[in-house]
């Protein structure tokens, strides 16, 4: 897409005459938004284009829709579509408009959230390198150079949108319904000189764009104009604004961000679904999950810290999976809302009404009628509460809400989770060698024999590799400041002179390197050999490395690496990254010598990355070697081998368990980082983010996480779109040392089923468990079934006090060799033996999809 600015500008004057009577703007009031005159409740989920594949699209809309999301919401990645000033990049995952057309056909909404600054845990917060190295800059506040960029980018988005008709105000089938300038700035306003004056002028800018949908502005309370402010947090019940504009929140966190450092985050499906049923109790109109599918940061694409995987415990997971029981939850609780949206949308103020001291009730519509619905909610965080309401009495968990459409019948409890869970494992293939064209004879043998797998080595130089430095200076420089983000790597290299008479040389002095540094990751070498380790995060840490030094000459040279550029906080463009004082210390006179402001020479990068021989074209650029002996802890090594494509058609994880630090490349293209740091062992964690974690009570991110202890990302995914049946060119570049023989792609497989359902699960006499096995799988063995009082969570259900002895014939006879199969549980089906009165019956069943 390089069509000119001016040639849009034209196109879009000449669409805003011709669109058509049938076109209506987006409008809203205090209640919510109005979409072709009438009023809707917006159930949205969060699914960023560049952090899936094309290929991927079109099903992860599907699964939000089948879910009961009638709209998708996504930023626009400003740093992926202007790679220079005024050069656009709409290929491949940036397809923007393939992405939002996807939405259309589907019959679905689109917010997009422009920004152009998006945090998103995205490097830089989506905002252009490039842009911060133009003198002057600075970015979200009252800056010229940043409002002219902004602006001309804000105005390209629209007018392509624009020119591709995608505005609901462009005609009935435009998928877009709201857009978004700027992203949590309010805390900032006080920070940044002149902050409100520089919101106010995004405000009206993008007013002044016409695009006849609303403009939002989150965590914004008092947006400017008609621009809306929003909510982002776990909760948004509360969140109160000017009487004139809906209540919307933005971000409906599933999970936390997950970082290199912390254990990974989850939130149980109750406390989801319990703070959406919440937010539309209290006359919230729009709600979006995020993420409803996370993703992955593919490339270099992830902000400072973060995780490769963006999976975000989402409804649909990194590989593009439903995550049960979550996304089936959701799906109840979203048909729940949509058989109230008429009575909710349409009665001027609803009734709220005492039902207890931690009990809350909100009615909608005439009482005397069927039109009428009301929530019972309980907020209570431990105890359950039966309440009284209109003469009849309800049992409702604590911290949940109960949906009653027709003012009589509960047809959903939050807290009552009837969804089928899933054990989903990643389960390993070896890497099979394969000729580098399908048809080929590998090694001259036949390819079905064990033929070993064929790996080839290149050893970086450490510090200064080509033919000169990219930059010499008397001091230590900032790394970014160096590379422009073009690598995730800068050498620092310099040099000592030791005369063999020296005293410390003679009376075993043991020297440290002292070095202080900033952000993220740092090996120290001296003449060649890799000395030690260490990570700093965001604060200035000092490592200190023991070191040994030879008679003349000492090469020592340091890399750093960035991790990832931050994507938030004041000021955030301005952080310094790298060594910022390197001294050796440990001499027997007690002094240091301070080598920060000695002679350093500096190179950015790594030649094979500067080479690109990561790509199938010009992996030849250098001479790679084929020991009979793959190396191993060998620190800035890159390997490459040519395998099959993994065999059946599970989505792709790459086990890097025995690897160490760097970056992986299949055909060309970056998996991305990985990172095999282990989170703290002695941190809070819960055996099973789902069963294990209390859903009860206020959400915190460290509530609910899992893997204390272990590598806070094993497994790397590769979209099955990226390999050829054969011939698939596998690149690692490993940083400080790993085992690459210990690689395997594993494919991310459902294996087994539970659900566990009372009796009288609403509605009342409607109680089923539904198993459903991925497409083209079927249920080859129940592995557990009892109806009467099982305890335990799926994988370790036991049979309780009773145990109907049919359970099992009964769930094999409707199940066994189905893909999908539904129990009525009652005693249509099974024998409450001598069991009477008040105990509940619950069926509970673990299966195995074959
Ligand atoms: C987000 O949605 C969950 C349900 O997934 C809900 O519990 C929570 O309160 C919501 N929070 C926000 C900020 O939207
Ligand atoms: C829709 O919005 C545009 C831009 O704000 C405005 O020019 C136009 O008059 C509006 N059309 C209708 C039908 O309200
Ligand atoms: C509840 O019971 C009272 C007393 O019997 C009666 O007057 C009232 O109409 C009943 N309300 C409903 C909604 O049934
Ligand atoms: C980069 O370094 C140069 C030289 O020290 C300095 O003048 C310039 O301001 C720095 N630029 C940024 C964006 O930090
Ligand atoms: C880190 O330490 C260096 C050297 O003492 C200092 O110049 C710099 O301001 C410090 N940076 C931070 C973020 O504390
Ligand atoms: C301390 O010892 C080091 C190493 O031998 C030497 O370079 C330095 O000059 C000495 N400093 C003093 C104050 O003697
Ligand atoms: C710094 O080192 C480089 C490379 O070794 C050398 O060419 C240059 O002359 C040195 N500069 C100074 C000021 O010592
Ligand atoms: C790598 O090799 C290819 C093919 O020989 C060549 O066209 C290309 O210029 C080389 N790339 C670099 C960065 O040297
Ligand atoms: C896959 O890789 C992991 C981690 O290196 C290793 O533990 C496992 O044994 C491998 N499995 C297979 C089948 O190669
Ligand atoms: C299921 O099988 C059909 C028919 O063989 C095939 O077209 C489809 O791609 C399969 N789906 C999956 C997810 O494997």
């Amino acid at each position: 897409m390089k069509t000119t600015l001016s040639v849009f500008l034209l196109l879009s004057f000449l669409l805003s005459m011709m669109v058509g009577v049938s076109s209506k703007n987006v409008t809203y009031d205090g209640r919510s938004l109005f979409i072709n005159d009438r009023r809707h409740l917006i159930i949205s989920g969060s699914i960023h284009y560049p952090r899936s594949t094309p290929e991927m699209w079109s099903e992860l809309v599907r699964l939000a829709k089948e879910g009961g999301a009638n709209t998708i919401k996504t930023y626009v990645f400003w740093n992926g579509h202007e790679i220079k000033p005024g050069v656009y990049n709409f290929e491949g995952r940036f397809d923007l408009v393939k992405f939002v057309r996807i939405v259309q056909e589907a019959g679905m909404f689109l917010i997009l959230r422009i920004g152009p600054f998006v945090a998103g845990e995205w490097n830089f917060g989506g905002i252009p390198v490039w842009l911060h190295f133009i003198p002057g800059t600075s970015f979200r506040t009252e800056n010229d150079n940043f409002k002219y960029y902004m602006e001309k980018f804000m105005t390209y988005i629209v007018n392509l949108m624009k020119q591709e008709k995608l505005f609901a105000s462009q005609g009935e089938k435009g998928p877009i319904i709201m857009t978004q300038v700027e992203n949590e700035f309010e805390y900032l306003e006080q920070i940044y000189p002149e902050g409100k004056k520089y919101v106010n002028w995004a405000g009206e800018m993008a007013i002044s764009q016409h695009t006849g949908v609303p403009w939002i502005m989150c965590r914004e309370s008092d947006a400017p104009g008609p621009v809306i402010g929003t909510c982002n947090d776990f909760y948004c019940d509360d969140f109160q604004l000017a009487s004139d504009k809906p209540k919307i929140w933005t971000e409906n966190w599933t999970g936390w961000l997950p970082t290199y450092w912390a254990p990974n985050y989850h939130r149980p499906s109750g406390d989801s679904a319990f703070a959406v049923a919440r937010f539309f109790q209290k006359g919230g109109s729009v709600v979006n999950y995020y993420m409803y599918h996370g993703g992955t940061n593919f490339g270099r694409t992830g902000g400072g810290g973060f995780t490769t995987s963006y999976d975000f415990d989402g409804p649909i997971d990194e590989y593009g999976l439903v995550r049960f029981p979550k996304w089936g939850h959701l799906k109840e609780l979203h048909e729940a809302i949509k058989l109230c949206e008429n009575v909710i949308l349409n009665t001027e103020q609803p009734t709220n009404i005492a039902i207890g001291p931690s009990q809350e009730g909100t009615v909608w519509g005439d009482p005397s009628s069927k039109n009428c619905v009301a929530f019972l909610a309980n907020y209570d965080n431990t105890n359950d509460a039966t309440v009284v309401f209109q003469n009849a009495s309800y049992d409702i968990p604590a911290w949940s809400v109960s949906i009653l459409p027709d003012c009589k019948n509960v047809v959903f409890n939050t807290a009552k989770v009837s969804s089928q869970s899933s054990v989903v494992e990643m389960v390993p293939e070896d890497l099979k060698p394969s000729p580098e064209k399908c048809g080929e004879v590998q090694f001259g043998g036949d390819s079905s024999s064990n033929n070993p797998l064929k790996w080839e080595v290149f050893v970086e130089k450490t510090g200064i590799w080509g033919e000169e430095a990219d930059l010499v200076y008397n001091g230590l420089v900032d790394q970014l400041n160096v590379t422009k983000d073009a690598s995730d790597y800068l050498w620092y290299t310099t040099s000592i002179d030791v005369d063999a008479n020296e005293e410390f040389m003679k009376d075993g002095s043991q020297l440290a390197l002292a070095i202080q540094f900033q952000s993220h990751h740092l090996h120290a070498f001296v003449n060649g050999e890799l000395l030690n380790k260490g990570n700093a995060v965001g604060e200035n840490a000092t490592l200190r490395i023991p070191i040994a030094l030879k008679a003349g000459r000492n090469e020592i040279s340091v890399l750093n690496s960035i991790v990832g550029l931050p994507s938030a906080g004041a000021f955030f463009e301005w952080i310094n990254y790298g060594p910022s004082n390197v001294k050796l210390e440990g001499f027997s006179n007690g002094t240091a010598m301070d080598l920060s402001t000695s002679n350093w020479s500096y190179k950015i990068g790594m030649e094979g990355e500067k080479l690109e021989i990561y790509k199938p074209e010009s992996t030849g650029n250098v001479t790679w070697n084929v020991p009979s002996e793959v190396p191993k802890m060998q620190p800035v090594t890159w390997y490459k081998v040519i395998v099959e494509e993994p065999s059946g058609d599970e989505p792709i994880g790459l086990d890097m368990l025995n690897m160490g630090k760097g970056s992986a490349w299949l055909n060309g293209q970056q998996i991305g980082r990985y990172w095999l740091q282990r989170s703290g062992e002695h941190e809070q964690c819960v055996s099973h983010g789902e069963e294990g974690c209390d859903y009860r009570g206020y959400m915190y991110p460290e509530k609910c996480r899992t893997g204390c202890g272990e590598p806070t990302q094993r497994w790397y995914h590769i979209p099955r779109s990226w390999f050829k049946p054969c011939g698939n060119l596998l690149v690692i570049f490993e940083e400080e040392g790993g085992d690459p023989t210990a690689i395997n792609f594993s494919k991310r497989r459902t294996s087994r089923l539970c659900a566990s359902v009372a009796e009288d699960h609403p509605p009342l006499g409607q109680a089923m468990v539904h198993l459903r096995c991925p497409e083209n799988r079927s249920i080859d063995n129940i592995l557990f079934a009892s109806f009467g009082t099982p305890t335990g969570n799926c994988g370790s259900f036991k049979v309780g006090d009773y145990h109907d002895v049919n359970s099992l014939s009964v769930v094999e006879k409707a199940c066994l060799w189905k893909n999908e199969c539904a129990i009525q549980v009652s005693e249509a089906n099974f024998n409450k033996g001598g069991f009477t009165g008040s105990t509940k019956m619950r069926l509970a069943v673990e299966a195995a999809c074959g």
